[in-house]
């Protein structure tokens, strides 16, 4: 990881360290430097082992979060053309407009964010439609054992066991600290998987498909 980035076939990088904008290339570099173990853990025992040089507290932190695209530039949606298709091994595959997921019942989830690079923002309140009842109302074929998250950003995809999806703290958000997702934070709609570390929490999501098999980010 810390080696050659890893390119997709049209050249363009996949890694998901690409940090903009607020970051410069040393920091950058830093931030880069380290490869942890991702995945289901729990996070809040693994944070201290992630930040063990305390730079990372150094740099521009605005709010406690950091703007994180592995693309330079992302297409702003809104209510007039945001859409979310829900696709692959389901019965009742649907596209979901932004005012379509706002009409469906709201869970809210508190939860410390935590981010693989050092960062934790605690208590930090989402709120959005449980993946699971989209799942639900898209009725899963049982071949179904894992769930794909693509992004409008055209890049960055993420995806979790069936398992994982189904967790009610597991959600397709539209507020974030109590207003509506921003740009930056990947809206008008991400996902918020609460119990695992952020970079699950595709940003700018635009498809949710149920697959076979888990396919990596
Ligand atoms: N589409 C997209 N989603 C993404 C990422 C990204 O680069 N692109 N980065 C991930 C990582 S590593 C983190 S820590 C969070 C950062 O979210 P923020 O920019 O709202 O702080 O988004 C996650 N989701
Ligand atoms: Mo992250």
């Amino acid at each position: 990881m810390a080696g050659k980035p890893k390119r997709r076939a049209d050249g363009a990088p996949v890694g998901r360290r690409a940090i903009l904008g607020m970051l410069g290339a040393g920091a950058a570099g830093l931030a880069a430097a380290p490869c942890l173990q991702h995945g289901w853990e729990d996070f809040l025992g693994a944070a201290s082992q992630v930040d063990a040089t305390g730079l990372t507290g150094l740099l521009p932190n605005p709010g406690g979060f950091r703007y994180y695209s592995v693309v330079g530039s992302v297409p702003r949606k809104d209510e007039t053309n945001y859409e979310l298709r829900v696709s692959g091994l389901v019965d009742r595959p649907r596209i979901y407009t932004l005012a379509d997921l706002r009409a469906m019942p709201q869970t809210r989830v508190v939860h410390d964010v935590l981010c693989t690079d050092g960062w934790r923002v605690e208590k930090t309140p989402f709120d959005g439609v449980k993946l699971a009842d989209l799942l639900d109302a898209a009725g899963v074929r049982s071949k179904g054992a894992a769930v794909r998250f693509t992004c409008f950003d055209g890049a960055y995809s993420e995806s979790l066991t069936l398992e994982q999806a189904r967790r009610s703290d597991v959600l397709v958000a539209l507020n974030m600290q109590d207003k509506p997702v921003t740009h930056e934070h990947g809206g008008p709609v991400r996902l918020y998987v609460a119990p695992m570390y952020f970079y699950k929490s595709a940003k700018w999501l635009s498809g949710i498909s149920v697959t076979d098999k888990v396919v990596p980010g």
